[in-house]
This record gives C-alpha cells, sequence and structure tokens, in this order.
C-alpha cells in the first residue's frame, strides 16, 4: 500500500479546538505586510489559501460561502448594478457577482494585494473571475473606501477574515454606519459574522449594531465544513429591500451548487440557540 506523507497543517480555532487536515504539498508561503500568506494542498480539501494560519477558503468547500454571501443579498435587490465587495482577496465572491446580468461593474476592494496575486497564480477556479471586464480592483483600505464613495453601491459585501487583525475594524457600528452611507437609497449590504458555536459574543453585538443602523436585518446561515463548528452565519443590512419578501419563484435559474430559491427562504429559518443570539432583549 502507498503510504501518505504524515505532514499535516493545523489551525487553532479556539484555544482549545483545532482542526488538521493533511498535506500533499506547500505550494507558496510568503509574509505579505499585512499577514502570512500560504497556498496549501490538502489531501481531503484540494487547495487552500491560509491567512495567519487561519483557514480563508479551500477549492472543496468555498461554493458554500462564496455562494450564500452573494446570492441572497442580489437575489434581494430589484436590480443590483453596481457592487463592492471588501476583503475577499481570492476572488470567489467578485465570481459570483458577475453571475448576475444586471451587474455592470464591480468594485473589489482589497486591502493586501498579495492576495489576489496569490488567488490569480494558485488558485484559478476560485479568482478566474478578477479579470472580467466589470470588475476593478483597488488596492486599499475598504474602511477608507466606504468613507470616500458616498451614495455609490446597490450592493456591499465584507468578505473579510476574522475579527483579529487586519480585519478588526471591520466589525464596528463605525464601519457599519459608513456603509450605509456609501450605499444607494434601496442598497443592501452583507457580511460574513461567524461561528454561532463560537462566537456568541460578537453575533449580538453585530447584529445589534446592524439593526440600529439599517431598516432591514436579517441573519442567516450557511454551512462551511472547514470554518470552527461547521455552521455559519452572514448578516444582512438593508435599506428597502426585505429578503423574505422575495418571490422565489421569479429567481433566475443560477449555476450554483448550495445556493438555490429553496435555500433563500431556509438559510433565514435559525435553530433557536441562533435565534436567541439575535432576540431583542428590551422585548422580553
Ligand atoms: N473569509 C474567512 C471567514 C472566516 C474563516 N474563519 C476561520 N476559518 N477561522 C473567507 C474568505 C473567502 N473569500
Amino acid at each position: 500500500m502507498e503510504q501518505k506523507f504524515s505532514l499535516w497543517f493545523t489551525e487553532y480555532q479556539t484555544a482549545d479546538v483545532k482542526i488538521s487536515c493533511r498535506v500533499n504539498k506547500t505550494i507558496h508561503q510568503e509574509k505579505t505586510p499585512f499577514q502570512n500568506l500560504a497556498v496549501i494542498d490538502t489531501v481531503q480539501y484540494g487547495r487552500m489559501l491560509v491567512l495567519d494560519n487561519v483557514i480563508q477558503t479551500t477549492v472543496m468547500d468555498e461554493f458554500v460561502y462564496h455562494e450564500m454571501i452573494t446570492h441572497v443579498a442580489l437575489n434581494t435587490h430589484a436590480a443590483p448594478r453596481k457592487a463592492l465587495v471588501i476583503g475577499g482577496g481570492d476572488g470567489g465572491t467578485v465570481r459570483e457577482i458577475v453571475k448576475h446580468r444586471t451587474i455592470e461593474k464591480v468594485v473589489h476592494c482589497e486591502i493586501d494585494g498579495a492576495v489576489i496575486e496569490a488567488a490569480r497564480k494558485y488558485l484559478p477556479e476560485i479568482s478566474c473571475a478578477l479579470s472580467h471586464p466589470a470588475v476593478e480592483i483597488v488596492i486599499d483600505d475598504g474602511i477608507k473606501h466606504v468613507q470616500n464613495n458616498k451614495n455609490t453601491y446597490d450592493i456591499i459585501i465584507v468578505d473579510s477574515t476574522d475579527p483579529v487583525g487586519p480585519a478588526e475594524g471591520l466589525f464596528s457600528a463605525a464601519f457599519y454606519r459608513d456603509i450605509f452611507g456609501a450605499l444607494k437609497d434601496d442598497g443592501i449590504f452583507v457580511a460574513q459574522t461567524e461561528s454561532p458555536f463560537f462566537n456568541r459574543d460578537l453575533i449580538p453585538r453585530l447584529y445589534r449594531d446592524i439593526s440600529g443602523i439599517f431598516p432591514v436585518s436579517r441573519l442567516f446561515l450557511g454551512n462551511v465544513s472547514t470554518y470552527p463548528g461547521g455552521l455559519w452565519t452572514f448578516t444582512m443590512g438593508s435599506k428597502k429591500y426585505d429578503p423574505l419578501e422575495v418571490d422565489v419563484s421569479s429567481i433566475p435559474k443560477m449555476d450554483t451548487r448550495y445556493y438555490s430559491p429553496a435555500i433563500h427562504r431556509t438559510c433565514f429559518v435559525l435553530p433557536p440557540f441562533v435565534e436567541e443570539l439575535i432576540k431583542n432583549r428590551d422585548e422580553e
């Protein structure tokens, strides 16, 4: 029998939980001005992007996250034309956005150009739309970008790393207010908001902040096998449209593997332990 290498990559998902993946090969490693970046080829998940030792995305399960962070919001908006992605240097979110026929322009604002370069070279399946004619790449701080571009976007997607290090400011009420200002009158914002098992302080705070700024706020779920706990949350703030009022039978047929019109509904059905995180405590 062929012997497998005993080379493993380990992420500490919390101080007390770790995930390990058997490695075929380290494809690339560098220290950027912002973080440590690695692309690793793993036996189970294929190539994965790792930033500061945290799994960002893998060729095997990236579709769940990128489809959910994109299509729920874009199919809630009547005609999204101009979208902004903050973070998401691997390009997966941009790839999903350009599947929408109304989209004319995607501004992709990533603070660390090295992530984009590595994704282009080593993760072509994920980064393939980065050279799409509608896409403009801006290497800048997303916080500055939303402050300087008022009333500009139909959709803003915050595809960030965990709320430590470079992404910390992307989980603040001040940033959400700037996002509100950068959206048009019927704009929609969505962010990845971590694990309902392990981030039980963060999620209620974010939800409270977002619902204090946007008339419509909704939390929804997807299942990302390599993220802590698997079950993952996304939070939407919308100025006008409610994702629960979408006529799902009118959603155009899309090339997706997780998102579907039925999932557009069911992703908002929250198990009680998740519902509890966003319950308005004043109403009790
Ligand atoms: N953004 C990373 C989500 C957080 C993952 N956390 C973790 N594995 N501990 C995803 C970037 C994909 N575009």
